[in-house]
Parts: structure tokens; C-alpha cells; sequence
């Protein structure tokens, strides 16, 4: 009897939202097996208290109806429950017969976003993949910050050694192609972002937002520029420039890590502020202020991400952006771009990222740390040959929403022979499964978070307990992952039991490790995860700190500006802007994407509260744009692009440049045989259908999601 009224006592747990990069600390209060309620922590150090109205979604993917609890399998039209062993063993063997067949690369691996949010499958999913020992992996990366990674890689010898805005010191803070009070911030995790934005100006700094839609960010900000899509390169080339031609570089700091830094200034030469501004659409004279404003500053940052990253000149654009960070002496400085000192350092095991190894099949593009670029998949699925992908492992992602040519993609999954979902729902991508394995949610599972940790804005360690208990019959995607390794190496007739030590140590033993030799490990802090446990809160560890030459990884503790392989992409900017076009006259439209608070990319649209409000998929257009298509506000309307036609309401807004329209990602839910209610009952149009799997940033093969030109009509 005590004993059920203990599992049924009411409980205060302290924990951290999984949703976003912010890592907010959570109160949620539970009764048993039921979330009462969730709200922020008031104590935790980090984000005192704050919350955004997503937090609310993890109780209500808790107790989704619609979500997937055990195994199932596709039987003809219907799903059918199967018992774990059974999943394990039919996924194996499939995968197992069908590399037997067909050769190790006829399985594909697509890793999606979740995955970095949980570090379970960070930690022990790599053991799976590597059993599968196929080089078709590809993952939301590509659709993402790959432009960073390859940056980072090049200069500070690690894919994700990558330096973030001090946003609580900065004086000057440049957003280019980012809009953290919708996204809650990328690449830089921060929580109650807009009040930190705010007291940047409170001390008498600036914000500048360089973006083709006046944001919400841009709201708040002091200074909003309109910018043409994908031109980013040119205004940095002509900032850069301008820093030359004004005297404004401060580099003397940073030079001995340097030693090529003065032969930046010949590739700038050609792009001053007069030549590029009729192709970004800022005037000369603005940008030289920008530049001076930004110099001026007691210290500054300038910040790019998905709009930066996500479109024609990603990489050349990113590793700009460094370098006027760099050449403004704002690198590794109070208030400027900084290096995390995370307290489990996973970069310090973990691989800085391979490169020019291999190109993909088809199309010979890049692979970057072990991946191809996901806009190559379906014609990796769809190209017979030697290395054709015939069956697809998908953990966390659903690419037939969130990858170019989403169509495309949708047809190609089609025609494999196996597909196996590491998945809660049956979702636009996982319908396409004949098993599907369901993880725990947030809420269920232990939670460190191993790789935000390293991009906070302060140093900051926290570890969660499970807030709901779950029985054995409900799996956490590692357990899921080792099982299925486990379970391919005996196919493959490889001795299995040196899974042994990981099942005992679970996740957090590792964490505990990186804990131990991290670098509060010793002295003072001496760091454990007992100790971590023990501070339910979270550890304030303390404001960035300069971290050179320390953060640098390469062996001589230089940092090479690598001219041949990024300047190296200069004569495709002249090409790209600057020779004549035969299609003149009839210009496109640039489509470009937007967040809303409530969405997250695309799935949590099965959370009737996240609807509350106003149709979030629009197609936002300008007054101007309007008027020469006659539309009206609410009507709908036929994009069409090279690959594919959407119909969508138009929002007409003077928020949006003259020439742009931004239609947000995610949507479409409109597919046969997905069962997520809510979201069917509130479609939308999936903007991928628009995006073009042949337009890739050549550096890095990564996606252009941003300005695609399409072309807009009422529909009849
Ligand atoms: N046009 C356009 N397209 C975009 C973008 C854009 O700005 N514009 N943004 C891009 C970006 S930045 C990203 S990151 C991608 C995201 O693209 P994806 O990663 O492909 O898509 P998500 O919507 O994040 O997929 C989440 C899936 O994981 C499942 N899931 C959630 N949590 C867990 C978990 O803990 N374990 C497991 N196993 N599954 C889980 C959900 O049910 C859902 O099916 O979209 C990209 N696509
Ligand atoms: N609420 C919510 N939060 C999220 C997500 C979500 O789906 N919903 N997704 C998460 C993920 S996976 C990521 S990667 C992050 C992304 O976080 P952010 O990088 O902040 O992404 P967005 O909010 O899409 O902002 C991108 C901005 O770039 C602008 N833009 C588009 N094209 C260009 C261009 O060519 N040049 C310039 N200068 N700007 C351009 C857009 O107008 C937009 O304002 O958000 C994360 N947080
Ligand atoms: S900002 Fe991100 S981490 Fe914070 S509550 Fe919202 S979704 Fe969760
Ligand atoms: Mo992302």
C-alpha cells in the first residue's frame, strides 16, 4: 500500500527543455505517471526562469494519443505491434540480407535535428552506423550550419571548435541572416535571448540586423537593412573592404596566430561598397557606416546563421563573417566572438571532422565529416549502379518535410525495398518504414546536453534525471541503437559482448568521464556527476573566457586562413553577380524561410496549443509584389519554382523586401497515412516542395534554402 501512494505522490522535478538550442531550465510538477504542469526554473543560473510557450509541447507530446509507444510494423495499409525482439530481429536481418546483396552502401543513414538534443543517441547511435559501415550517411547538417563546420574545421582544426557571440559584453552586435526571438537563438545558446538583447542596449550598445524581412529581431533592434538574398558575400567582401581602405583593421592581438592575415586584403580589392550595392541593395554609404559603427564599438560581434549558411555562397559568406571578426580584433575577446569552455568536452574525443576523403556517387559532391549532402540523396536512392541506396535507416528526422525537392525525395523512398524508422510518430517521412521503433520523449530519458553545453553563452553544466519513470517495454534511442548493432555484428558473425561495457555504463557514465578529465574536473570545481546531480539547477561556471592558443586545435596552434580553398570560390561570386544574364527582364521572385516561437521545424504540430493564433504558413509578399500580381491579403496563391508548385495564403506585409517572399518550413502535412491528427487537420504546404536539389553551396554541397527564385500567381 505505502508504496502506491509513493508512486502516486505529487513530485517537483528541475529539468531542461529539449526542444531548442536555449537549454531552458524547467520546474515540472508530476503526480504519478501524469506531467502536471511545466514552468520555468526561477533558479536555475542560466536561463533564471524563462521559458518559451514550446516548453509546454514536451507534456503535450507526452501525452500524445497519436504518438507511437511500441514497435510496429507495416502491414499492407495498417500498422501492426510487434514485440521489440521481433523489431530488432527483422530490421537486422533485412539490412544485414540486404548488404549482402547489394554491398554495404546500399543502406543510407539520415540523421535529423533531435538528434543533437539528445545524447544518447549522440553517445551510442555512432556504434549502429558504424556496424553498418556505410559511407551513404547524410543528416540535417547539410541543410544547416555545414558552412560553419567546414569553417571551423579549416581554421580552428574541429568541425564544431566554433567560436559564438558574448552576447552579455558585446557593444555591438550584427545579426546577419538570424532571428533569435523566433528561433531562441542557433549556434550560440541562449536563453531569454530578447532581454539579453535588451540590455545590450541598455549599456549603450547596438544592434544591427542585416536580413531580407524586417524580423522580429529587426524589431527590437536598433538598425534593420534589407539585403538581398544570397548577396551576404558581397557585403562582407565590401565591409572587408572598407576596413582596408579606412584603416579600421585592429589585428595586433591576434596576428602571431595569424601569420598570412595581411594577404586577406588583395582578394577584397575588387569589391568595394560602390560595386557591390545595386546586388545587395544597401547603398554605399551605408555600408561604410556599418563598418565604422561596428569599429567604433567598445567591442562587437558579428553573427551569421541560417540565412548566412543556407543559401548560394554559405561557407565563403560564414568564413567572411570570421574574418571581419577577426580583422576588427573581435576574435577571442570580451564582447566579441568567443570559445565555449564546456565542462564535458566532447570535442576533445570526438573526430574534428574528415574532409576531401570522397564525393558522393552521382553527383560528385563533398563529403564532410563522413556525410554527404542530403540535396543528393533521392538520386542516390533513384540511380541504379554499383553503391545505389536500397534501403534507409531514418533516426529523428523528416527530411520529406525539411530537404530540397522534398517531392522528389517523397517518390524515392517509395521505390526502397527496406526502411526502418528510429521514430515517435508516422510522420510524412516515416509512413514510408516497414518498422518502426519508438523512442521515449524528452521527458522520459536522462538529459545532458552534450553538444549545447559547448555553444552557451555562458559556461554553464547541468544534468537531468528522467522526470517520468518508464517501465523496460519503453526503449531510449540508445538502448534502440545498441540493440540493433548488437544484433547486425551477430548477423555478421562479429562477437557482440563488447557492447557489454556500454550497457553498464550507460550515457551518463560517459558523461561522467568527460566530467572527470574536463577542464573543471580538478581544483577547484573538481566536477563529477554526482556533483552535477547534486546541483539540480544547473552550475554556473562563469562568463566566456579568452581561450587562445588553447582553442586552437591544429598541432603548431596556428590558425590558417586557407585562401586557396574559400578565396577559391571568388571567381563563382563574379560569375554568379556579375556576368550578364541572358534571362533578363522577367526577374524572379527570391523565396526565402522564416520560424515562428510555435513552430519547430516540423514537428510539433500535433500540439493543438501550438496553433493558437494566426495561420503561421503564409507566404508573406510585398505591398509592390502584390499589387503586380493583384493579389489580395488571404488569398491563395500558386508559387511555382523549377521543381514544384504549392498553393498558400498570401500575408501581404511591408516587413518583406520588395522581391522576396518568405514561406516558413515544415508543413505539408497533407500526406496520406501519417497519423498525426492535429497537424493533418492544419496542413499547410511544404515550402521543399519549392526548393531545388541541383542548388547547393559548391564548398560545402550544402542546401540553398534561401533564395530560390519562383514565380506567384492567384490561384483560380
Ligand atoms: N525550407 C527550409 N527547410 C529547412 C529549414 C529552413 O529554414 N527552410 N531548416 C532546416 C534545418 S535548420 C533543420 S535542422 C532541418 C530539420 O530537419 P529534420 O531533422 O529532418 O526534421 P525535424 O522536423 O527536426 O524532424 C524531427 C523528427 O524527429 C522525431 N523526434 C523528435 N524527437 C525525437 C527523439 O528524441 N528521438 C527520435 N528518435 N525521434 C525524435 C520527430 O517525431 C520528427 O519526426 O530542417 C531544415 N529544413
Ligand atoms: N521556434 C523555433 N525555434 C527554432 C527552430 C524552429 O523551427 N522553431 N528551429 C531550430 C533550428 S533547427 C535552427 S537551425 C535554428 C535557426 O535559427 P536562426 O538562424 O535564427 O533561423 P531563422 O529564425 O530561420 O532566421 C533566419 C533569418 O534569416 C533571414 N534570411 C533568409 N535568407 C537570407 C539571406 O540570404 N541573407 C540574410 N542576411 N538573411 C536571410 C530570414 O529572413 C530569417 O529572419 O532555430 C532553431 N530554433
Ligand atoms: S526557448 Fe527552447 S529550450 Fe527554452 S523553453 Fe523554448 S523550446 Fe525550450
Ligand atoms: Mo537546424
Amino acid at each position: 500500500m505505502s508504496n502506491v501512494s509513493a508512486k502516486n505522490a505529487s513530485k517537483t522535478h528541475y529539468s531542461t527543455c529539449t526542444l531548442c538550442e536555449a537549454m531552458c531550465g524547467i520546474e515540472v510538477k508530476t503526480q504519478g505517471q501524469e506531467i502536471l504542469s511545466i514552468k520555468g526554473d526561477r533558479e536555475n543560473p542560466f536561463s533564471q526562469g524563462y521559458i518559451c510557450p514550446k516548453a509546454s509541447a514536451l507534456k503535450d507530446l507526452y501525452d500524445d494519443t497519436d504518438r507511437l509507444k511500441t514497435p510496429v510494423r507495416k502491414d499492407g495499409d495498417k500498422w501492426v505491434a510487434i514485440s521489440w525482439e521481433e523489431a530488432f530481429g527483422v530490421t537486422a536481418q533485412k539490412l544485414h540480407d540486404i548488404q549482402q546483396a547489394h554491398g554495404n552502401n546500399s543502406v543510407g543513414i539520415y540523421l535529423g535535428n533531435p538528434n543533437s538534443h539528445n545524447m544518447g543517441s549522440m553517445l551510442f547511435g555512432p556504434y549502429f552506423y558504424r556496424a553498418l559501415k556505410t559511407h551513404n550517411r547524410y543528416s540535417a547538417t547539410s541543410v544547416d550550419q555545414l558552412p560553419h563546420h567546414i569553417v571551423c574545421r579549416k581554421l580552428f582544426g574541429h568541425m564544431s571548435q566554433i567560436p559564438i557571440p558574448d552576447v552579455d559584453h558585446t557593444n555591438h552586435f550584427m545579426i546577419i541572416g538570424g532571428n533569435p526571438l523566433a528561433s531562441n537563438g542557433s549556434i550560440m545558446t541562449v536563453p531569454n535571448v530578447k532581454k539579453r538583447l535588451k540590455d545590450i542596449q541598455k549599456r549603450g550598445g547596438k544592434i544591427v540586423v542585416i536580413d531580407p524581412k524586417q524580423s522580429e529581431t529587426a524589431d527590437i533592434s536598433c538598425e534593420h537593412h534589407f539585403i538581398k538574398p544570397g548577396s551576404d558575400v558581397l557585403l562582407l567582401l565590401a565591409m572587408i573592404n572598407t576596413l582596408y581602405r579606412k584603416n579600421l583593421t585592429n589585428w595586433d592581438g591576434i596576428k602571431q596566430y595569424i601569420p598570412d592575415i595581411d594577404a586577406i586584403k588583395d582578394y577584397t580589392a575588387h569589391y568595394t561598397p560602390e560595386r557591390v550595392a545595386s546586388h545587395t541593395g544597401i547603398n554605399a554609404q551605408t555600408i561604410e557606416q556599418l563598418v565604422i559603427d561596428f569599429c567604433e564599438a567598445k567591442s562587437a560581434v558579428c553573427y551569421g546563421r541560417m540565412g548566412a549558411s543556407v543559401q548560394v555562397f554559405g561557407t565563403l559568406t560564414q568564413y567572411l563573417i570570421m574574418l571581419f571578426n577577426i580583422l576588427t580584433g573581435n576574435l577571442d575577446r570580451r564582447g566579441g566572438m568567443m570559445f565555449t569552455q564546456p565542462a564535458a568536452d566532447i570535442l576533445a574525443v570526438a573526430g574534428p571532422g574528415s574532409m576531401g576523403k570522397y564525393t558522393s556517387r552521382v553527383r560528385g559532391l563533398p563529403a564532410f565529416g563522413g556525410e554527404y549532402p542530403v540535396s543528393c540523396l533521392a538520386e542516390e536512392i533513384t540511380t541504379t549502379g554499383e553503391g545505389q541506396i536500397k534501403a534507409m535507416v531514418l533516426g529523428a528526422g523528416n527530411p520529406v518535410l525539411t530537404t530540397p525537392n522534398a517531392e522528389q525525395l517523397d517518390q524515392a523512398f517509395e521505390q526502397l525495398e527496406f526502411m526502418v524508422a528510429v521514430d515517435f510518430y508516422v510522420t510524412e517521412s516515416t509512413r514510408h518504414a516497414d518498422i518502426i521503433l519508438p523512442p521515449v520523449t524528452g521527458l522520459e530519458r536522462d538529459h545532458f546536453d552534450l553538444v549545447f553545453h559547448n555553444f552557451a553563452v555562458r559556461n554553464y553544466v547541468t544534468y537531468s534525471e528522467p522526470v517520468v519513470e518508464v517501465s523496460d517495454e519503453h526503449l531510449t534511442d540508445w538502448q534502440i541503437y545498441l540493440s540493433l548493432a548488437e544484433k547486425l555484428d551477430e548477423l555478421n558473425g562479429k562477437p557482440t559482448k563488447h557492447y557489454k561495457h556500454l550497457w553498464d555504463k550507460k550515457p551518463s557514465g560517459v558523461i561522467d568521464d568527460l566530467l572527470r578529465n574536463g577542464k573543471y574536473g580538478a581544483e577547484e570545481h573538481n566536477l563529477t556527476l554526482e556533483k552535477v546531480k547534486a546541483n539540480p539547477h544547473g552550475i554556473d561556471l562563469g562568463p566566456l573566457q579568452p581561450a587562445l592558443p588553447d582553442a586552437i586545435f591544429h598541432g603548431d596552434k596556428k590558425i590558417p586562413l586557407e585562401f586557396d580553398y574559400f578565396m577559391g570560390d571568388l571567381p563563382r561570386v563574379e560569375e554568379h553577380f556579375f556576368t550578364p544574364k541572358s534571362d533578363k527582364g522577367n526577374s524572379p521572385l527570391m523565396l526565402i524561410g522564416r520560424r515562428h516561437l510555435k513552430t519547430n521545424n516540423s514537428w510539433l504540430h500535433n500540439s493543438p496549443r501550438m496553433h493558437k493564433g494566426s495561420n503561421r504558413c503564409s507566404a508573406q509578399i510585398h505591398p509592390k509584389d502584390a499589387k503586380v500580381h493583384a493579389i489580395a491579403d488571404g488569398d491563395q496563391i500558386v508559387v511555382t519554382s523549377r521543381v514544384g508548385q504549392v498553393t498558400v495564403e498570401a500575408e501581404i506585409t511591408d516587413k518583406i523586401m520588395p522581391g522576396v517572399i518568405s514561406i516558413p518550413h515544415g508543413w505539408g502535412h497533407n500526406k496520406k497515412g501519417i497519423t498525426w491528427q492535429v497537424a493533418s487537420q492544419n496542413a499547410g504546404a511544404n515550402v521543399n516542395a519549392l526548393t531545388d536539389e541541383m542548388a547547393v553551396d559548391e564548398l560545402s554541397g550544402n542546401a540553398v534554402l534561401n533564395g530560390v527564385p519562383v514565380s506567384i500567381a492567384r490561384a483560380s
